[in-house]
């Protein structure tokens, strides 16, 4: 394997190798031991410092959320859960949500952060696999399924919970687990990947580095909370940082224009849907008072990237990420921001191309351990030698940028969010009247990626009721937007679906 420094040569079958921006040798992202010690120390430095404004306008400081934190810790511990205990967090974003969040932190829960939009049967997948003790969601129905499937504690996302003792705080180790957040996966099957305190901290303070947060910083947070990009790299970089942001309770294009035009904030982030919907607003200049906006997610279109400059005044940073790895690869703050590229690895990242399909392995100090009890899913993702496979298809040019180029998993990503084809196909297959189902994405504008289902039936089959029932078991972005009933999937010799080939029919 080739070093950082060059001095070994690099083994034939690896196409390219690429070392962190930074030498590792010269920053220690791990110097800080976890998020929330690093956090509770930035509180304490400075309490009347404004950190969040949460979605009614009320803004709460670094005082106010160390003392939520102790009190929600102790009442989770009151209440029995103890450091190592999983707990699901799920809700809206708000103030409230990332309390819970970094009280369970603080006191050495792992976190299971779950779409707030999820059916009972996605739901009942994450907890079967998770086995939480406890539980904060703000939808009462989901609460309801909590108990059902046997959780322990379930509270609101206040935590409205007894009081207690606060327990020991912010003593966790780099290497004790973190944050599981699930994916879909190719089989189906939810899976868990276990993120370290060492994880996040790495990965945010990379961010830091890279994009130049300071606490002079100020986010307008219009992501979800309960994925990587809202909270791995908007929520935990504001609060490393030492810096504020404004929680927005959802996206919407006038309130971001709003606040990005008040000149009281210095930085978006969103996904290509996002980007599309502001660069068509009136107003979309007001985008250029900002100093740095980030897309990320999913791809952002080299025509989208001109087109917001010209109406947004703005040239995006775009970067590359996952669940599994946080952020990998980031365009440069200061060089050039290249369209369709996503630029180059972060401090600490590694990466590689491998030679026969060149997809983009990487290691480093933000890379996930693997998937919770899932040793074969877990070995099936790294290479013998110990790198993360993405399942991504990536090209390096001559000055080092890297771009997505495909990918080699079977993955739609619709307005930045993932939706795996196998689970929605097998839901399909279970209609009455479905021989089989394949389930592609096409391209759009707006969406990237749509989710499109193509069923085989016969001439009667009722496509789009078949698409409506299965439905119901699935989130609302999962759902199938464009169906089409076709009397045979196209197969190749060995029978197998040939999604490059499906088209809708006459
Ligand atoms: C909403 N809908 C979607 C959708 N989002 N359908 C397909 N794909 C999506 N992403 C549905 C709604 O349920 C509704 O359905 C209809 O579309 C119109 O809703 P809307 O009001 O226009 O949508 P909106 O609520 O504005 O949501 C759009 C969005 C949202 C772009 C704001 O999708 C979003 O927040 N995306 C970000 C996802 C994210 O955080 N991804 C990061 C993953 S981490 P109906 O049927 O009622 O009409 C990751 C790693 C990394 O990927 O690198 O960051
Ligand atoms: P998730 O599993 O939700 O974390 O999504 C991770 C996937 O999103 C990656 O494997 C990529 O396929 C995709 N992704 C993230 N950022 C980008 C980007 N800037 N360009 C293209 N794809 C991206």
């Amino acid at each position: 394997m080739a070093g950082h420094d060059g001095s070994m040569a690099e083994p034939a079958h690896w196409s390219r190798h690429l070392p962190p921006e930074t030498e590792p040798a010269s920053v220690d992202l791990l110097a800080r031991v976890s998020l929330p010690a690093a956090w509770a120390a930035n509180w304490r430095a400075a309490p009347d410092r404004p950190v969040l404004r949460d979605v009614d306008g009320t803004w709460v400081g670094g005082g106010e959320l160390l003392e939520r934190t102790e009190a929600v810790a102790g009442r989770l511990s009151h209440a029995g859960a103890r450091p190592g205990d999983r707990i699901v967090v799920s809700g809206a974003p708000s103030v409230s949500l990332v309390v819970a969040h970094a009280a369970a932190l603080r006191m050495g829960l792992v976190v299971v952060p779950v779409n707030a939009a999820y059916s009972e049967r996605e739901i009942e997948a994450i907890v079967t696999d998770s086995r939480p003790t406890a539980a904060v969601v703000d939808r009462p129905e989901m609460q309801g399924w909590m108990r059902t499937l046997g959780v322990e504690m379930v509270s609101g996302i206040e935590v409205e919970l007894p009081d207690g003792p606060v327990p020991t705080l912010d003593t966790v180790a780099s290497d004790d687990p973190a944050l599981l957040p699930y994916t879909s996966g190719t089989t189906g099957r939810p899976k868990g990947a276990l993120l370290s305190h060492g994880n996040l901290l790495a990965s945010a303070e990379a961010l830091l580095i890279t994009w130049r947060w300071t606490s002079e910083d100020r986010l307008i947070l219009a992501l979800p909370l309960f994925h990587i990009h809202g909270l791995g790299v908007g929520v935990h970089g504001t609060l490393l940082a030492g810096a504020s942001a404004i929680l927005q309770g959802r996206f919407d294009v006038e309130s971001v224009l709003d606040v990005a035009g008040s000149g009281e904030a210095t930085m978006f982030f969103g996904v290509p849907t996002m980007y599309a919907r502001l660069a068509e607003a009136d107003g979309a200049g007001r985008l250029g008072n900002l100093r740095l906006c980030v897309s990320g997610s999913a791809p952002l279109s080299p025509e989208m990237h001109r087109r917001i400059e010209e109406r947004c005044g703005q040239r995006i940073l775009e970067r590359y990420g996952m669940t599994e790895t946080v952020m990998l690869v980031s365009n440069p703050y200061d060089g050039e921001r290249r369209a369709g590229a996503v630029g180059f690895p972060f401090p600490g990242v590694e990466l590689r191309l491998a030679a026969e399909n060149a997809e983009i392995e990487v290691r480093g100090p933000n890379v996930f351990s693997g998937y919770f009890e899932r040793p074969d899913a877990t070995a099936e993702s790294f290479t013998d030698d110990g790198w993360f496979r993405t399942g991504d298809i990536g090209a390096v040019d001559d000055d080092g940028y890297v771009s997505i180029v495909g990918r080699a998993k079977e993955l739609i990503i619709s307005g930045g969010y993932n939706v795996y084809p196998r689970e929605i196909e097998d839901l399909l297959r279970a209609q009455p009247g479905v021989v089989d189902a394949a389930v592609v994405g096409m391209p759009s504008e707006e969406w990237g990626e749509v989710v499109t289902a193509y069923l085989e039936g016969s001439a009667d089959l009722d496509a789009d009721s078949a698409v409506a029932a299965a439905s119901t078991e699935l989130a609302p972005y999962k759902r199938p937007r464009v169906v089409h009933r076709v009397d045979a999937l196209p197969r190749n010799a060995m029978g197998k679906v040939v999604r490059g080939d499906l088209r809708p029919p006459d």
